[in-house]
């Protein structure tokens, strides 16, 4: 703990200056940045998510790099794994992070998914704003998607899993009827980014706890069946491991899996993380993060991130030899808060 003050004291002075350096740079990139997330057809999604996530300039070879790009060696497998098991399902859930329902969806998937019948699970739902998640629905529903919202935690939606996949697959029940196939399993895959709840979604549903589940990125390694009934019905699920893709295709998406926990902490640097956090609260301060932390939201529209950090550090009494803020402690902090919906409920992206 020694060294790290020592380490995050010495480095304050130049953060700041790096921070404002970036802050300018970004501010132009940040323009052409804005996405224009307007899907028409379930066929053309996965070009379209990668057009609509425009290209910024590659900076990650610069001194204030904060481009967060993760894909170990085993999501490569599990592409080829899930690829190769897309045959032996008739339909597929793709689980997404209700807080972050565009940086979420993983555009590699929606390629692989192809034509199979879908259904989007929009996780989550107890940690993002109910009023964006209702938006979200209603945008998938005027695409043509089937959405059902979910609380895995709670359970909450839960129900609808199985109608909403009937209904997808009504054209093929209606043929294994008409061939006398009354009982057959609805065999589903379920894929997504990690750490969405894509394990505790089949634990919650089949009310077992076989799937192994942990917050954090990775803990599925490998593709495992599990047969239950609900409603009536007899599905078979396969569990698959996280997916994210080999390159994101801009700096924006990256901070959102990185805020959601969806990438490895390790490859962040959470003082950066926790600095973005906050400038995407400028637009709009949240509430309770005001309240929180004895901020008004003209403090937050007119201080600078890192002071914002900075005061948010003094309140929780958090300092280093010298009285100086002990900013790492809080970004953990704070992103620890967020993920946990102590910031209150809400939704990063919307439609
Ligand atoms: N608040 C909340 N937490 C959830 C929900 N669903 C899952 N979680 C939590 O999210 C964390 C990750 O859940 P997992 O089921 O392991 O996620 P996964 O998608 O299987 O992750 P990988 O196997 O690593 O890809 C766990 O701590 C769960 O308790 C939810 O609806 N609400
Ligand atoms: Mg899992």
């Amino acid at each position: 703990m020694a060294n790290t003050n020592k380490k995050n004291s010495g480095n304050i002075k130049g953060k700041r200056e790096r921070y404002s350096n970036k802050q300018n740079q970004n501010k132009s990139k940040n323009k052409n940045n804005k996405r224009n997330y307007d899907v028409k057809a379930q066929r053309m999604e996965s070009k379209r998510i990668r057009r609509e996530r425009k290209p910024v300039e590659d900076n990650s070879k610069s001194e204030n790099s904060q481009y967060i790009q993760w894909f170990p060696g085993h999501m490569t497998k599990t592409k080829r794994k899930i690829q190769s098991d897309l045959k032996l399902v008739d339909a597929v859930a793709e689980i997404i992070d209700a807080r972050i329902p565009v940086s979420s969806r993983n555009p590699d998937l929606t390629e692989l998914i192809g034509n199979k019948p879908r259904v989007i699970l929009m996780n989550k739902c107890d940690l993002a704003d109910p009023s964006s998640t209702k938006k979200w629905k209603e945008y998938f529903k005027s695409c043509g998607i089937r959405a059902i919202e979910l609380d895995c935690k709670s359970g909450v939606g839960i129900n609808n899993f199985v109608s909403a996949t009937k209904d997808v697959l009504s054209d093929k029940i209606a043929v294994w009827q008409s061939k006398g196939m009354v009982n057959r399993s609805l065999r589903v895959m379920i894929v997504g980014i990690p750490n969405v709840g894509k394990s505790t979604f089949i634990n919650r549903i089949s009310k077992t706890s076989k799937a192994k589940t942990e917050d954090r990125p990775g803990v599925t390694r490998g593709n495992q069946w599990f047969t239950l009934s609900s409603g009536g019905v007899n599905i078979d699920l396969l569990d698959t491991p996280g997916v994210l893709w080999p390159r994101f295709d801009d700096r924006v998406t990256g901070e959102m899996l990185a805020f959601t926990g969806a990438v490895k902490d390790d490859v962040t640097d959470s003082e950066m993380l926790a600095l973005r956090l906050i400038e995407y609260f400028k637009e709009s301060p949240p509430k309770i993060f005001c309240e929180r932390f004895d901020l008004t939201p003209e403090n937050i529209s007119s201080m600078p991130p890192l002071e914002i950090l900075e005061s948010v550090a003094k309140k929780r009494g958090m300092l280093i030899s010298g009285g100086e803020p002990d900013t790492l402690r809080a970004s953990v902090m704070l992103l620890d808060e967020f993920r946990s919906a102590k910031l209150g409920r809400l939704t990063l992206e919307l439609p």
